[in-house]
């Protein structure tokens, strides 16, 4: 693999990692813990892994002899920058161990657990990936590890390279599988532990114990960077409004904090949205309201961003997705068959009188992207919704409106980007090249320490890295019961954005000076190498989280 020199420099970076890591640790149990919610039935459910300690390691000077381990790990889901570390941390950390330990790799995600297909990690091929981008090392999948039958092929090629723990490094669906699997091992007594990680750029899989998902760090960084380049040439050239849309699937996470770093004039919380029951055309108006403002002061030009799953937060457009999913569920093969050019209006006829209107209002492309085939996880696929075109769309055609009614809108000239497979695999930031490694450590500490059905957590983050503190949060502790494909299951619970949380408090009490102002701040590129407050800031959202 040829090397660029940052690649080089950085291969030689060194994480940092909390204090009690640096040498043996010890074990301590703190509280108890139930689940979030649903106690009684996810009790129930887990038998063997509910209700058990948080743990947190602590510096020790005895150190124990333990022996060598076999240990698995799975990428799991979509890439974000700092996997390669988790692994290098978990590589390290077993070595430390026992020198004789080994780490295998299942490639492509989940399924290479049930295919069989995996590769033993090596000195040589960590040193590769250090500090690196991607989830290439391996590969990661989408493949859902849920079915009895695939933990059963899964035990078979664990049994055969005698691993003793399998570590899943993935979001809240992953995670929740990872549990489920750390229970049935258990209740078959397989001698394989199960511990999670908690990845995703989503920024969604957090709580009190898990202070964030890595990767979300870096992807807002690089995205922040890319915004602040398209405002400064916005605001160099003057004549056009830029759409952007964040990735992000379901929460706003990274849009919210992309307009912390960046102060765009406008930008779209979904969670806001829906819980002022707004519709799409309340959207488009309040953003035709900034552009016509705007346009009074003379400047016709702006930025927007649109968090990713804004469709299915607008509850007129849930309702229409849910009737879609159950009758493209149900129906798919029927569908299936239909012409292309009629399948619009086959839809249209079998939808119930308020979703059929709204699906024939929505444009051409968007009504097809929302019957386009669903995630494994029955997701829309809201990455291949151009919600950002659709509003340029739809606040184009609004001010033409206000326009022949009088009002004056100014000129209104678009362009549209979509920010998301940009970020996924930069080159981790220092917070998440320190984060993932310390993650990554901390679960050979819960697999040396016997624990199973743990998420590895490294917490008190916005603290020199010295400050932070490593430990295991039981999985079921963040669980309650959800619907999902028709049937209540016990899963994550997934963290939106809180509208009494400091961070949207922090940006409500600043849009509309963002709005009229142009206060554009141009956050430029990752540093690695350089000042502490350049090179070691957290999330903007992470600082405000924490009251600081
Ligand atoms: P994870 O939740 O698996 O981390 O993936 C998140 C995400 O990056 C979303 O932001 C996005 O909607 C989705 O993956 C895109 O999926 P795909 O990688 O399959 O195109």
């Amino acid at each position: 693999m040829t090397k660029s020199a940052l690649q080089i420099a950085r291969a030689a970076y060194q994480p940092k990692v909390p204090a009690a890591l640096k040498g043996p640790v010890k074990v301590v149990d703190g509280v108890y813990t139930q689940s979030i919610a649903n106690q009684d039935e996810i009790k129930k459910l887990f038998p063997n892994t509910y209700g058990m300690p948080i743990v947190t390691f602590e510096k020790t000077k005895d150190a124990v002899a333990l022996p060598a381990l076999n240990v698995g790990v799975i990428l799991s889901g979509g890439q974000a920058p700092g996997g390669h570390n988790v692994i290098a941390g978990l590589f390290d950390g077993l070595k430390a161990i026992n020198k004789d330990s080994h780490l295998y790799g299942f490639i492509l995600g989940p399924g290479g657990l049930v295919d069989h297909n995996y590769m033993e990690l090596t000195a040589d091929i960590i040193e590769e990936y250090r500090n690196t981008g991607g989830f290439d090392m391996i590969g990661s999948g989408r493949t859902k590890l849920e079915e009895k039958a695939q933990f059963d092929k899964g035990l078979e090629i664990l049994k055969e390279l005698n691993i003793k723990a399998l570590v899943i490094i993935g979001g809240d669906d992953s995670n929740t599988n990872a549990c489920v699997l750390a229970e049935y091992y258990t209740s078959i007594n397989a001698g394989v532990q199960v511990i999670g990680c908690p990845k995703t750029i989503d920024g969604d899989l957090k709580n009190d114990q898990i202070e964030t998902s890595f990767g979300f760090d870096t992807a807002c960084k690089v995205y922040s960077e890319v915004i602040g380049n398209i405002q400064r040439d916005c605001n160099s050239a003057r004549k056009y409004w830029h759409f952007i849309k964040l990735m992000g699937r379901s929460a706003s996470h990274i849009a919210l904090e992309c307009a912390l770093q960046t102060h765009p004039n406008a930008c779209i919380i979904s969670e806001e949205v829906e819980a002022k029951n707004m519709s799409l055309d309340d959207v488009v108006n309040q953003i035709a309201s900034v552009v016509a403002k705007r346009a009074e002061a003379g400047n016709n030009f702006g930025t927007v961003l649109i968090p990713e799953g804004l469709i299915e937060f607008i509850p007129a457009m849930k309702r229409l997705i849910a009737e879609l999913n159950d009758f493209l569920a149900k129906n798919e093969a029927e569908f299936k068959l239909i012409k292309r050019s009629e399948q619009r209006n086959y839809i249209i006829s079998k939808l119930t009188k308020e979703n059929s209107a709204l699906y024939a209002s929505l444009p051409e492309g968007v009504a097809r992207q929302l019957t386009l085939d669903r995630d494994p996880h029955g997701n829309v696929q809201v990455s291949l919704i151009e919600t950002e075109k659709l509003l340029a769309e739809m606040v184009g055609t609004r001010l033409a409106e206000w326009k022949k009614e009088g009002k004056y809108v100014g000129k209104f000239a678009t362009q549209v980007h979509f920010f998301g497979y940009e970020g996924r695999c930069a080159a981790p930031s220092n917070y998440d090249a320190d984060y993932c490694y310390s993650l990554g450590y901390t679960a050979s500490c819960l697999i040396a320490a016997g624990k199973t059905g743990y998420m590895s957590s490294v917490r008190n983050t916005t603290a020199p890295a010295d400050k932070w503190i490593a430990g295991g949060i039981p999985v079921t502790m963040m669980m309650n019961m959800e619907k999902r494909h028709g049937e209540m299951k016990p899963v994550i619970q997934k963290a939106l954005v809180k509208l009494e949380g400091a961070p949207f408090k922090k940006f409500a009490s600043k849009r509309e000076e963002w709005a009229i102002n142009t206060d554009y701040v141009y956050p430029g590129p990752i540093q690695y190498f350089g000042p502490t407050e350049v090179c070691d800031q957290p999330t903007k959202t992470l600082l405000l989280e924490q009251g600081k």
